[in-house]
C-alpha cells in the first residue's frame, strides 16, 4: 500500500513538472510536529510542510467529533509547503513568534483542500496492565474501574509495582499462589494478614518492613505475620486522557507563484497524540 502511494505521489508530481526545476520532491512521511494545537508542521531535510491553523485552542482536545476544515491559499486555515537553501530544523523555524531569517526560503506553495480531523481518545492509568475501557471491574470496590485505578486491590500497593519479578507484567505475579495475582490480590503472601497492615513500622512504605531480615518484605513473606495498627496510606489516583487525532487532506491543491501545482486526491498528514494527566 506505501510503495503504490509512493508511486503515485511521485506520478502526480512529475505529471505537473513544466521543466522548472522548483517541482519538489515533496516526500513528508511519519507524523507531523505541533506547536500547541494550531501550527502542526513536517520538516524532511530543506523541505517543510506546515499547517497552519486558526481554531480555538486545545481545539483537537475538545472537539469529539470529526472536523473538516477548508483550507485555502490566503485563508484563515492554511497549508504551506516551502523548499529552503539549507536543512531546516522544525522547533527552530515554526515554533518562534518570529521566524529565524535563515534559512532562505526558495520557493513557497499554498494549498486548498479539506482538512479532515477525526479524534479518538483512550485512557490509561499507566499501571502497565492491559485493561480493557468497556469492562467494569472494580475488584477493590472504590468506585473506579481497574482499568482507571492505579490500585486495583486497594492494598495500598500501587498495581505498577506489584510486578514482583520486575519483568514488566504484573500479571504474572502470584506470591501465595492461590491463582489471584498480587495486584488483585489484597493478601500477597496468603498470611491471613492484609497487604494494607503489614507496614510494620507505619512509615508508608512497606518495603522496608523485614521482620525475620530474610530480604523479603513482611507483605510477601508469610513467616512474618504481624500486623500493623495503621493501614498503608491509599494510593493518590490519577490517569492520562490520551487524544490521538488523524489528519487527511483531500483534493489538496498545491500552487507557487509559478503556477507549479502539487494536486492529490488525498494527503495522509499524519497523526496527532496529545496527553492531559487527571486527578480525580
Ligand atoms: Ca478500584
Ligand atoms: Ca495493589
Ligand atoms: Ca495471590
Ligand atoms: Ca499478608
Amino acid at each position: 500500500m506505501k510503495k503504490l502511494y509512493v508511486f503515485l505521489l511521485t506520478f502526480v508530481v512529475l505529471a505537473c513538472d513544466d521543466g522548472n526545476i522548483d517541482v519538489p520532491e515533496f516526500t513528508f512521511d511519519g507524523n507531523p510536529t505541533s506547536c500547541g494545537d494550531l501550527v502542526l508542521y513536517k520538516v524532511n531535510g530543506s523541505e517543510t510542510l506546515s499547517l497552519e491553523l486558526t481554531q480555538s485552542d486545545n481545539f483537537l482536545i475538545t472537539v469529539r467529533e470529526a472536523q473538516s476544515i477548508t483550507l485555502t491559499e490566503d485563508g484563515a486555515n492554511t497549508l504551506i509547503y516551502r523548499t529552503f537553501d539549507a536543512n531546516v530544523t522544525g522547533a527552530n523555524y515554526f515554533c518562534q513568534d518570529i521566524p529565524p531569517t535563515t534559512p532562505n526560503i526558495l520557493n513557497e506553495w499554498k494549498g486548498s483542500g479539506t482538512l479532515l480531523i477525526t479524534t479518538s481518545l483512550t485512557l490509561d492509568d499507566e499501571d502497565t496492565v492491559e485493561e480493557e475501557e468497556d469492562n467494569t471491574i472494580d475488584t477493590d470496590g472504590d468506585g473506579t474501574p481497574n482499568y482507571l485505578d492505579n490500585d486495583d486491590d486497594g492494598d495500598g500497593i500501587p498495581t505498577k509495582d506489584e510486578d514482583v519479578d520486575g519483568d514488566g507484567d504484573p500479571t504474572n505475579d502470584d506470591t501465595d499462589g492461590d491463582t489471584i495475582p498480587n495486584y488483585l490480590d489484597n493478601d500477597d503472601d496468603g498470611d491471613s494478614i492484609l497487604t494494607i497492615n503489614e507496614d510494620v513500622d507505619e512509615n508508608g512504605n512497606p518495603d522496608d518492613d523485614d521482620t525475620d531480615l530474610d530480604d523479603i518484605p513482611n507483605y510477601l513473606d508469610s513467616d512474618d505475620a504481624i500486623t500493623s495498627n495503621t493501614p498503608l496510606p491509599a494510593v493518590s489516583e490519577q490517569y492520562k486522557e490520551i487524544y490521538l487525532s488523524e489528519l487527511t487532506i483531500s483534493t489538496l491543491e498545491l500552487t507557487n507563484a509559478n503556477g507549479n501545482d502539487i494536486r492529490l486526491e488525498t494527503f495522509d498528514f499524519g497523526s496527532i497524540t496529545e496527553e492531559v494527566t487527571i486527578t480525580p
